[in-house]
């Protein structure tokens, strides 16, 4: 666990119970702070009784208080606590904020910052993966699930890679990040900065304003704001060196990072291990060996030379355009919930389809949409679609589950929805070699 000893005797509010706030309350009570907790839902909050003051920060006098530690998972931008707390001039902060405050006390280390709307899981995986190949302590943490004070504090000379959200960046006041990356940013979870791009876009940006002048920004393809792309990034555009990753090898020798979007995170994470100084050669092995994120074009198995590729986590058409892009004579297995009309982003790639297998609630609408692209089946369930998928595909050929909706009407989570598939996939009658 990483705490502070800044926070002893201290008094904190924490609204929000689930795994970062209670990461952080944990991290508080080992420093010997005083903590007052709450979660909306009641069967979350009973489990901290009698460990912590359970009481709801927004009726509470905040006097006296030092912060209110807020989980990312809060609409700051419709939820009473932010202008309660300033009433009494209490800063709402998050988790990361706390991580930054308890850096001092850590022995001495870097941290990686990366942002962007989409592959910041991918490319903190894979930065971490590019340091531990290079032989240096390292952790990851943040939005790619795990609570950063949750982690082990490294030993000297450790690197910790965070994955960061827009609405962790919205929560962070301090954290100088000695290489900060934005990967992309386009339109997302508008609804948290009500309808309004520029305000997104601004958050990422407060990445780079926390820095310090002479630590590193790594900007890759920025799509700004439709109106004026200057508008928000043109003052923190300092990623103007020219590098050689020629040494490095081809995208095609490294099987988890197929696709442009994957050659872009690829790119992402070889800059970070520019800037950090790491050796070519650890950064050439681990592009090589980098086994990729569970969901996300994972290669689950190969039969009879047909593969068999699991991105469950497309839970959007825009999420599941990349795995399209990626792979060639692709039998999809594509529908579950629809979170919007049409094949949106995924139509410019319906050359690399040869033929559809629809399931859930959209399947009916995506069957209608494909089939002036490719041979559709209507098959209504995962277990249907991989069987007749798996009839159907010719060596060289690749089944793939990218639904582009959400999981809900079938599955728990898209989680659920991707082990199911590989169950499915290992349990075709041959042996099947990842
Ligand atoms: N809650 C309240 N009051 C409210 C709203 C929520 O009490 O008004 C409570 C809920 O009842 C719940 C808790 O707050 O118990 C939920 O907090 P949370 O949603 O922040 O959940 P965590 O489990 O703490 O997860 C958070 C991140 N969640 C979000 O940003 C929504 C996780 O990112 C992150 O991995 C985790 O911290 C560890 O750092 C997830 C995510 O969906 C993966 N991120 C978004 C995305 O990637 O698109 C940004």
């Amino acid at each position: 666990m990483i705490t502070s000893p800044a926070w002893k005797g201290r008094k904190y509010a924490v609204l929000g119970l689930a795994r970062s706030g209670r990461a952080t309350v944990n991290a508080l009570l080992a420093a010997g702070a005083d903590v007052t907790a709450w979660d909306e839902r009641e069967e979350t909050r009973v489990a901290f009784a009698g460990r912590v003051t359970l009481a709801d920060p927004v009726e509470t006098d905040l006097t006296g208080f030092d912060g209110v530690v807020v989980s990312p998972g809060v609409p700051l931008n419709r939820h009473p606590i932010k202008p309660h707390a300033d009433k009494y001039g209490v800063p709402v902060i998050g988790d990361i904020e706390l991580f930054a405050q308890a850096r001092g006390g850590l022995p001495p280390h870097k941290v990686v910052g990366i942002t962007g709307t989409n592959g910041k899981s991918t490319t903190t995986a894979l930065t971490h993966h590019i340091l531990k190949t290079a032989g240096v302590p390292t952790t990851m943490g943040g939005n790619i699930g795990l609570p950063i004070l949750e982690q082990q504090p490294l030993p000297e000379g450790g690197v910790y890679v965070l994955e960061l959200s827009s609405y962790q960046i919205d929560l962070t006041y301090s954290l100088d990040c000695d290489v900060a990356v934005l990967l992309n940013i386009t339109p997302d979870h508008l609804d948290r900065y009500d309808g309004d791009f520029a305000a997104y876009a601004a958050s990422k940006s407060r990445l780079f304003a926390m820095q310090s002048e002479e630590h590193a920004a790594v900007q890759e393809n920025i799509h700004g704001h439709p109106d004026d792309p200057t508008d928000v990034w043109g003052p923190w555009n300092r990623n103007d060196q020219e590098r050689d990753a020629r040494p490095l090898g081809s995208q095609r020798n490294w099987p988890a990072l197929q696709g442009p979007h994957n050659g872009q995170n690829a790119f992402a994470a070889i800059e970070v291990a520019f800037q950090l100084d790491l050796p070519e050669e650890a950064v050439a092995k681990a592009l090589r060996t980098f086994p990729g994120l569970p969901h996300r074009m994972e290669r689950v198995g190969e039969r009879g030379g047909v593969l068999y590729v699991n991105d469950s986590k497309a839970t959007n058409t825009a999420a599941a355009a990349p795995a399209l892009a990626a792979f060639d004579k692709i039998h999809w297995i594509v529908g579950g919930q629809a979170k919007e009309p049409g094949l949106g982003e995924c139509e410019q790639h319906m050359g690399h389809v040869t033929a559809a297998y629809t399931i859930g609630e959209a399947g009916e609408d995506f069957a209608e949409a494909l089939t002036p692209h490719c041979a559709v089946s209507r098959c209504g369930t995962l277990d249907k679609a991989v069987e007749l998928a798996s009839q159907v595909a010719r060596a060289g050929e690749t089944v793939l589950l990218s639904p582009a909706c959400a999981s809900f009407d079938q599955f728990r989570d898209f989680e659920d929805r991707g082990e199911t598939f590989r169950i499915l996939v290992n349990s075709l009658d041959r042996d099947l070699t990842a």
